[in-house]
């Protein structure tokens, strides 16, 4: 069963549009953005919100950055594998990824030669969750189930996640 932030944090009544930003620095390609997109519009298909990406990284509500190691925001990533992204709960927007990660942008997964390849839109789909202000899942096949193996691709929302976002928007 799906779960809630501390206070159960969302953005504002009335929020339909929120924006996301690439930390410029990053320098994505177009193919990586479009897996962002993609993973937005999963969570736009199910309720009255929709994503668009900001004209600036810095006024964007939703801010996507790649980072190894230390950062600066008291949560290191730790190198391949372990803590793989980490996004944080309404209003804040932070969303981080660990650029240590063998990331899976295209292509299928489950038949990577790397053992420790993460599937890029699998965990962006989870964070997003997480941004807009879903906890964690009891439920296996949610998205938001706290654990997800490498050489796994789960995107699809299932009954729980849907439930959920939909008490909050
Ligand atoms: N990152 C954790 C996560 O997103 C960070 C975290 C732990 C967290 N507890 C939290 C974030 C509570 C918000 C609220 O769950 S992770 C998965 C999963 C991670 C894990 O790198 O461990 C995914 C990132 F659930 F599949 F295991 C993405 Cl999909
Ligand atoms: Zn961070
Ligand atoms: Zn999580």
């Amino acid at each position: 069963h799906y779960t809630f932030f501390e206070g159960k944090p969302r953005w504002p009544e009335g929020t339909q549009e929120l924006t996301y930003g690439f930390l410029p620095d990053n320098q994505l390609t177009d193919q990586v953005k479009s897996v962002f997109a993609t993973a937005f519009d999963r969570w736009a298909e199910v309720t009255t919100l929709t994503f668009s990406e900001a004209s600036s990284y810095y006024t964007a509500d939703i801010r996507i950055g790649f980072y190894t190691g230390d950062h600066g925001d008291g949560e290191p990533f730790d190198g391949v594998l372990g803590t793989l992204a980490h996004a944080f709960s309404p209003t804040n927007g932070r969303f981080h990824l660990d650029g240590d990660e063998e990331w899976v942008v295209s292509g299928d997964v489950t038949q990577s030669e790397l053992s420790s390849a993460v599937d890029l839109e699998s965990v962006a789909v989870h964070e997003i969750g997480h941004l807009l202000g879903l906890g964690h899942s009891s439920d296996l096949d949610a998205i938001m189930y706290p654990t997800i193996s490498s050489r796994t691709r789960k995107v699809e929302l299932n009954n729980d996640d849907i439930s959920g976002i939909q008490e909050l928007y």
